[in-house]
């Protein structure tokens, strides 16, 4: 047993330090220490259960927001190994929440899910937690494990294995883990309930027959999530406030070799497609191999069919996959036993296998689902007919802008900076006329140029591309971005290093800013995936307060950005001699605005990232419509939400 013990303290050490990285730069292994980051604790937990369903062994888990703060999740699987790891000596449970990484070594499920920043383990949720406790059931014993500050176990081991602290049923196995975050490491550890949901329903679109139960203690309230019909239920959820082209979702599943697939689409009158992917249930947002495999075959067999039924004439070229995917929304979801992700992001990927896999699956078995349905059939090779009409026109449209581009007379409205370097150049697009000047005249006139927008831009969701073009918003930021749109995009010849979006912290600058953002998603969407776009974020309050230096009381002042920050502020308990709550950039005299918002050493800004396509077209489609409700209340949000989490 001696040497046991010996070989464990000498683990402990290398294992806190281990955690200790993890306590130093959480932003490396959960992103942020925003409430996004907050949230991705629960992810891991969850995703070790939802890995426990891939395997095939685990058809329920509960999550439970608790009153004092913690997250319960429990999983209905085998129960996490307890026995003594071969080579750490310690057990297992012990090995897999106190060692960095060991989650993915050691299982050996087919389908792990692994990839970007999921499964990087729940060690990672224990370091950044002020107490855990993990209870596995197994073998008809409840076995106990318990951690504090970081990951410090406090359970003594009974020799070298867990205490087991209560009996249970044989057949009653399963995985219990509770935690708290650490309250010293996060800027906030208020979880939000409509985001847990709002993961639970994705996750039981794409677990058909995981059963997933979620408990608010606060307000005693229990939501169920099952999705019986999966994905197919979720395209339905993603077009519901849309017009719908056919009835039901086209559904489709198959395998090829050892991947799985299954695709569900829609199409809707929307003039844009949107197709979500998934591999092992992780949202590709960068798509990859298998999306090339379902846009190929779709184009193929859609110009089939266009022949054999007419549409297309011997002579007539062959329909673009543009014209055929005009208006679809899809899921897309594979089952790989060894994905490979690619990209800085690991968001793409990159087996080629999986593009062979979904060609071959959609092109079989779309053809056998649409030979029955020959309804659906045409409404969709009408639809790519009318689009490739709408291009055409398009196009003709969009060669005579481009051509005129250089005649825009950009000069009356961009303020340009004198600098040539791309890599130092940055764009203020800035909401009014009276903010734009404010900003001209702070701003620092070697890199920074400026860009006024005169009211709303067109929300290009509902117009078409000729439409799009002809707006006096956009030419102007076609032709002084430099790089081009669609197809013709290019980003090496893109003027400025940054984008920045510089909008009123209200109501109406969140929605400007959405609009900007649908436009650069529809025709320039590697200007975010990039990662150039970013969002100004001018303070909401300045506050004087009564300080001291060297001892002598002194007048302080500090800029603060929300609320949320005012709250914690009062909390610190100084006097507050005078505060000042900004209603728009326009109240901010040059200096205020050139410290606050513009000088790189003291702005702050929150890039936009794509890493939830679903979000990203959730913004779309929620805002698009003309549902006016749901759009007030998800604007707010979204304000709220990008500034919390810089
Ligand atoms: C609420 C969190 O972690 N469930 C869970 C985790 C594991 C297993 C079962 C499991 C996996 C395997 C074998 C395997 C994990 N085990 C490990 C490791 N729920 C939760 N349920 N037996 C049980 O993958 O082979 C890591 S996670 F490494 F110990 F095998």
């Amino acid at each position: 047993m001696r040497g046991n013990m010996e070989a464990y303290t000498g683990n402990q050490i290398v294992v806190l330090e281990g955690l200790e990285a993890v306590r130093k730069r959480p932003g490396m292994y959960i992103g942020s220490t925003g409430t996004r980051g907050l949230h991705h604790l629960i992810w891991e937990i969850l995703d070790n259960g939802i890995d426990e369903h891939l395997a095939g062994y685990c058809s329920r888990i509960e999550l439970i927001m608790r009153k004092d703060g913690g997250i319960t999740v429990t999983d209905h699987g085998r129960g996490v190994p307890t026995d003594i790891h071969p080579t750490k000596k310690i057990p297992t449970v012990r090995v897999v929440y106190t060692i960095l990484h060991a989650g993915g070594k050691f299982g050996n499920s087919a389908y792990k899910v692994s990839g970007g920043l999921h499964g990087v383990g729940a060690s990672v949720v224990n370091a950044l937690s002020s107490r855990m406790i993990v209870e596995v059931r197994k073998e008809g014993k409840i076995f106990r494990d318990e951690y504090e500050n970081g990951g410090r176990p406090v359970t003594e081991l009974e020799d070298g294995l867990l205490p087991v602290v209560g009996k249970c049923n044989k057949s009653d196995t399963g995985t219990r883990v509770t935690f708290y975050p650490d309250s010293t490491i996060f800027e906030t550890v208020d979880f939000k309930e409509e985001t847990i949901c709002k993961r639970l329903k994705e996750v039981a679109y794409l677990n058909r027959g995981l059963k997933l139960t979620f408990t608010n203690e606060y307000t005693g309230e229990t939501r169920v999530f099952e999705e019986t019909e999966g994905i197919k239920s979720f395209v339905s959820y993603l077009t519901r406030e849309a017009n719908k082209l056919h009835a039901e979702p086209v559904y489709i599943e198959g395998k090829s070799g050892d991947i799985e697939v299954e695709v569900a689409f829609q199409y809707t009158d929307n003039y844009s497609e949107q197709i979500n992917s998934y591999c092992n249930r992780i949202n590709v947002v960068d798509g990859g191999t298998l999306v090339t495999g379902f846009k190929t075959a779709l184009t193929r067999v859609m110009n089939q069919y266009a022949r054999e039924l007419g549409y297309l004439k011997e002579k007539d070229e062959n329909l673009d996959g543009r014209d055929i995917r005009n208006g679809i929304v899809a899921i897309l979801s594979i089952k790989h036993p060894d994905p490979q992700f690619e990209g800085q992001t690991k968001t793409k990927l990159g087996n080629t296998d999986a593009k062979t896999a979904v060609d071959d699956v959609f092109s079989t078995e779309v053809t056998r689902c649409l030979d029955k349905n020959i309804e659906t059939l045409k409404v969709i090779l009408e639809s790519s007919m009318r689009s490739y009409s709408a291009r055409k026109a398009g196009d003709k449209a969009r060669n005579a802008v481009l051509k005129q581009l250089n005649d825009v007379d950009t000069k009356s409205k961009l303020a340009s900076c004198s600098s040539r370097k791309p890599e130092e150049c940055e764009v203020y697009i800035v909401e009014g006329d009276s903010a734009g000047g404010t900003v001209k005249t702070a701003r620092n006139r070697k890199t920074q140029a400026v860009l006024p927008l005169r009211g709303k831009i067109l929300n290009v969701e509902k117009a078409t591309l000729d439409k799009i073009l002809v707006n006096n918003e956009i030419k102007t930021m076609i032709a002084s971005f430099g790089c081009g749109i669609g197809d013709d995009f290019d980003l090496s010849k893109l003027r400025y290093g940054k984008i920045i979006i510089l909008t009123d912290a209200d109501v109406d600058g969140a929605h400007i800013s959405t609009l900007l953002l649908t436009f650069f998603y529809r025709f320039m969407p590697e200007l975010i995936t990039n990662g150039r776009v970013y969002r100004g974020m001018p303070p909401l309050y300045r506050v004087e307060y009564e300080g001291s230096e060297k001892g002598k009381k002194k007048k302080q002042f500090r800029y603060l950005f929300d609320d949320f920050e005012l709250e914690k502020f009062r909390k610190e308990g100084r006097k507050i001699l005078a505060l000042q709550r900004y209603k728009g950039l326009g109240e901010m005299d040059a200096s205020q605005l050139w410290e606050t918002t513009l000088n790189p050493e003291t702005r702050v800004l929150a890039q936009v990232s794509l890493s939830d396509t679903v979000e990203a077209d959730e913004v779309t489609t929620l805002l698009m419509s003309n549902n006016v409700p749901p759009r007030r209340a998800f604007i707010i949000e979204e304000a709220k939400y990008a500034r919390l989490d810089v």
